[in-house]
């Protein structure tokens, strides 16, 4: 392998990583220290390779758009799974109309950082800032 495809590899794993989740970036991504990091190239190219092996469902050593396709909805679907189990804080299966607004309250008090009932846009720029993309720890 030449130094070139280690760095194609590489750059390949990184981005699996990060596409897989198992990397949870949130916003000031630099200043603070990565719960995932720092981590060996060697585990980087052992879950690049456990992933492409995953994608490539009939193992002809191709991904087809139909792969591809089948696990992102796979990925999707089990990102749906732990959203409904989180929103289901009593666990009996259902989501009730009283556990989806208690879900979404907690946000919003915690976004009215000071509590005094209006949540301003400087509030609502830090909790983005530390929660990254609207809603997505929250999901
Ligand atoms: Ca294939
Ligand atoms: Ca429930």
């Amino acid at each position: 392998m030449t130094i070139r495809h280690s760095r194609l590899l590489l750059a390949c794993a990184v981005g699996a990583l990060f596409a897989a989740g198992a990397v949870h970036a949130q916003g000031e991504r630099s200043a603070k220290p990565h719960p995932g990091l720092p981590i060996g190239v060697a585990e980087l190219e052992e879950r690049l390779a456990a992933r492409s092996a995953e994608i490539d469902a009939d193992g002809d050593g191709y991904i087809s758009f139909e792969e591809l396709r089948a696990w992102r909805e796979a990925q999707r679907e089990q990102r749906m799974r732990e959203r409904f189990a989180r929103l289901d804080t009593d666990g009996d299966g259902r989501v009730s109309v009283a556990e989806f607004e208690a879900r979404h309250r907690e946000r919003v008090a915690r976004m009215d950082a000071d509590g005094d009932g209006i949540v301003t846009r400087e509030e609502f720029r830090a909790y983005r800032g530390k929660h990254g993309r609207m809603h997505r720890r929250d999901r």
